[in-house]
Parts: C-alpha cells; sequence; structure tokens
C-alpha cells in the first residue's frame, strides 16, 4: 500500500512540473514533441535530417536522453543543430524534472520548436509528461508489427505514430498494413507517418506536420 501511494506521489509531482512547463513553452511559442522509440529504431538519425532541413529556417532545440554517452548529442551537433545530452546513469526515461533543470540552464526562451529525444524504451517513457503537445512513437519496420499490441500505453498517448525504415519494405516478409491497423486498434484517433531516413520516403510529410504544428503553435 505505501509502495502505490509513493509511485501515485511520483507521477503527481511529475504533472505538476509538467504543467508549469507546458505553461512556459505556451507562453514563449514553443512548439514540443516528445519522441519515444525503442533502441535502434532510427529516433537520432530522423532528427539529424530534421535538423538539416530547417537548418535557417526554424530554431530548434533537441534534448537527448540516453542511460550513458554523449553521442547523440555530438551526432545532432555535427548535423549543425542545437543539442544537449541528458545522462540519466540508469533510468529507462526523462522525468519532468530534468526538462525544468535544462529549461532553468541550456533551453534558448526564443525557439520555434523543442525536441527531445526520450531514452530508447517503449514502457517507463510512456508514463512521464515532459510539458509537450505531443508524444510521437516510432517504431521501425523489422521490429514487427504486433509492437502497437504489446506496449499499448505509449500508443494511447500519442497523437503519431511514425513507421521508420520502410525502405526495408522493399525486402519483404513485413507486414505495413498490420502493423498500422494494430496502432490504431490501440488508439483510433492516432496520426500514421511511414518514413525512411535513409530513402527519404515519407520525410515531407514529417517535415509538414512539423511546420504546419508551429505555425498553429504561434496563433494559439
Ligand atoms: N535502413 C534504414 N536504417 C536506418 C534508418 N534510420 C536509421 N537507420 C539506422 O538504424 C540504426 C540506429 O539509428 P539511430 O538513429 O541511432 O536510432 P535511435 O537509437 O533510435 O536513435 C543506425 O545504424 C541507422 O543508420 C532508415 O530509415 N532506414
Ligand atoms: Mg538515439
Amino acid at each position: 500500500m505505501a509502495t502505490l501511494n509513493i509511485k501515485r506521489n511520483v507521477f503527481a509531482e511529475n504533472d505538476r512540473i509538467a504543467e508549469i512547463l507546458r505553461e512556459h513553452f505556451a507562453k514563449n511559442k514553443t512548439f514540443v514533441i516528445n519522441i519515444i522509440g525503442s533502441p535502434g529504431c532510427g529516433k537520432t538519425t530522423l532528427l539529424e535530417k530534421t535538423i538539416e532541413h530547417f537548418k535557417g529556417k526554424y530554431k530548434i532545440y533537441t534534448l537527448v536522453g540516453d542511460v550513458q554517452t554523449e553521442e547523440d548529442a555530438v551526432r545532432l551537433r555535427e548535423a549543425g543543430g542545437d543539442a544537449k545530452q541528458i545522462i540519466t546513469g540508469g533510468a529507462c526515461h526523462l522525468d519532468a524534472r530534468m526538462i525544468e533543470k535544462e529549461f532553468e540552464e541550456s533551453i534558448p526562451k526564443s525557439l520555434d520548436m523543442l525536441i527531445i529525444e526520450n531514452v530508447g524504451n517503449l514502457v517507463c517513457p510512456s508514463s512521464y509528461d515532459l510539458g509537450e503537445d505531443h508524444k510521437v512513437v516510432i517504431v521501425s519496420v523489422p521490429e514487427g508489427e504486433e509492437k502497437p499490441l504489446k506496449y499499448p500505453s505509449i500508443f494511447i498517448r500519442a497523437d503519431l505514430f511514425i513507421l521508420s525504415k520502410v525502405d526495408y519494405l522493399a525486402l519483404g516478409g513485413f507486414d505495413k498494413e498490420k502493423i498500422l491497423a494494430n496502432g490504431k486498434k490501440v488508439n483510433p484517433k492516432i496520426r500514421e507517418l511511414c518514413l525512411s531516413s535513409r530513402s527519404g520516403e515519407g520525410m515531407d510529410e514529417w517535415f509538414e506536420w512539423i511546420e504546419e504544428s508551429i505555425r498553429n503553435k504561434k496563433n494559439s
């Protein structure tokens, strides 16, 4: 019973900080996404391409969560982005307090977009609100069609489902319609986007979604 209460308090405190962050981002008109997917599903590669595409047009800052190493932040800076690594030292997710600390210390206040790449994991990050506008869930083609059914909590909470690495579909043996249907089964309202950072397929739709979201945030 005591354990349950502690867990409830942790989530309540996280949600309280996330709401404060959301108010700050709303005031600053910063569009915020929280990207969640398994290790290796292609999160950082997608962000490298996104940074390259919007360079000079939008001011974008990226926070990257990993258990260890600065590798991803280095990659994003090499792509021309402004990026900061959050090393969790073991934690399997980012929480609102970590983002609050970065809000106070590193995140510029005049931003068009803040992208948070969460720690690679389809489970724990789904429970932590980071003050984002949208959670975006990514599953890559080789991970298998049943993933939305096995990890429903992130699909329930996400607004956008990206099926990544669609260049692998050409190899055969992957059922694209089935994984998309499974996503819709868990969350009928989820928007779907199929893309490949490698071949470029579907990337225009991703860029358009970002542009539209930034516009909507500015006008809100
Ligand atoms: N075939 C293919 N490989 C990709 C694609 N995107 C990323 N990768 C590869 O997948 C591996 C993991 O990518 P990374 O972006 O580091 O994944 P993360 O752990 O989710 O950030 C790397 O070897 C990438 O080159 C893609 O669209 N197609
Ligand atoms: Mg990464």
